[in-house]
């Protein structure tokens, strides 16, 4: 692990970046976060099919409230799950699509891996590097005070940030595609994180989040 200090955050990168392979998962040592990095989750037939799958859904670019302003997401999305999973964020509220198959064997695949239920997923539909997230949390009310995020990335690997709210420690991480990566612990309550601009990647990346989503 490698520190480097910025004018306002450590930079806390493994060295080199994402070295593990295989089927180990890589365990990032974060002061109030839990983060594990599984680089190979799924395999390049797995990972084409999906892609496959994905880029035949209707994507929508919903607008959402930031800043009291209305604005268009930079991004596609799909809110995907059981019926009363309906999520709320940035003033919108979401009513979830009904599983395709293959996403629906997927969340089996997902929750039996972490022995855990998932009822939802969040998809996201990054056409090009000059689309991206901006800093956030999951923290809405309804995923609960500590909660595991699943996140999967196909298609261009994409750079993607953590920072704490409060201590000058930051993260950067390098997506890889069939890659999965758990935040769990209090990394939602503590950290934010994002999904920067890169202007130079050219290829779309799909993420899928999948979460348990209570009703409140
Ligand atoms: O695309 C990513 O890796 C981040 C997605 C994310 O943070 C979210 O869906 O809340
Ligand atoms: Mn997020």
């Amino acid at each position: 692990m490698r520190i480097e200090n910025t004018p306002n955050y450590s930079i806390l990168s493994d060295d080199p970046p994402n070295e593990s392979t295989g089927a180990d998962p890589q365990q990032f040592l974060l002061p109030d976060a839990e983060l594990w990095y599984w680089p190979c989750w799924l395999d390049n037939v797995e990972q084409q099919q999906l892609v496959q799958h994905l880029s035949q859904l209707s994507w929508q670019q919903p607008q959402i409230q930031m800043f009291g302003r209305q604005v268009t997401i930079p991004r596609q999305q799909i809110w995907m799950g059981d019926q009363d999973a309906v999520y709320c964020y940035s003033g919108t509220s979401f009513a979830p699509e009904p599983w395709s198959a293959p996403l629906q064997q997927l969340r089996q695949r997902v929750s039996v891996f972490f022995a855990q239920p998932f009822n939802s997923v969040l998809l996201n539909h990054y056409r090009n590097g000059a689309e991206h997230m901006g800093w956030h949390s999951d923290d809405e009310k309804e995923l609960g005070p500590a909660p595991r995020i699943v996140s999967i990335s196909l298609g261009a690997t994409r750079r993607f940030d953590l920072r704490h709210k409060r201590q000058g420690v930051a993260l950067s991480l390098s997506l890889q595609p069939g890659s999965l990566l758990l935040m769990q612990g209090h990394c939602q309550a503590y950290w934010q994180h994002a999904l920067p601009k890169q202007l130079k990647v050219l290829d779309a990346r799909f993420n899928l989040t999948f979460r348990q989503v209570f009703s409140i």
